[in-house]
């Protein structure tokens, strides 16, 4: 079954909409899998976002992106990348419909509430770098 990396954004952690989100991801039907609170720093955020790494904004969103612990998790289920970016919606919450995740708990285009992994790629690059094996459950026999 397909897996995706969530990552609940301080913006959202400060304002308490931590429950509101996963409750959104299991009325989908998706199974929570992983989750956990860390706090990220410049090294795994390099490496996260390696493809913002040197643009003007990134240490802006490296000092949002540790203003608080993060709440990291693991959603399965069928086209789960697909459908999770879909109910987060775009990436600039001011753009984002209401009813997406963006659209209700994010500010603007860093503020955004939410990460969600981008494609398969992403997903397993995320999985490692938030998660060992054995902290990452799975209904599947
Ligand atoms: P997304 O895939 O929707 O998370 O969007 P991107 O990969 O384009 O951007 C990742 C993160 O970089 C965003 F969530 C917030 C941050 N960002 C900024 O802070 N400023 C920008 O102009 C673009 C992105």
């Amino acid at each position: 079954m397909q897996k995706t990396v969530v990552i609940i954004k301080p913006d959202a952690v400060k304002k308490n909409f931590i429950g509101k989100i996963i409750a959104r991801f299991e009325s989908e039907g998706f199974k929570l899998i992983a989750a956990k609170f860390i706090r990220l720093d410049d090294e795994i955020l390099s490496k996260w976002y390696e493809h913002h790494r040197h643009k003007p904004f990134f240490p802006e969103l490296v000092s949002f992106m540790t203003e608080t612990p993060v709440a990291a998790m693991v959603w399965e289920g069928e086209d789960v990348i697909f459908k999770v970016r879909e109910i987060c919606g775009p990436t600039d919450s001011r753009k984002a419909q209401k009813g997406t995740l963006r659209g209700d708990f994010g500010e603007d285009i860093q503020r955004n509430a939410i990460h969600a992994s981008e494609d398969e790629t992403a997903a397993k690059k995320e999985m490692n770098l938030m998660f060992t094996p054995e902290e990452i459950h799975t209904y599947e026999k």
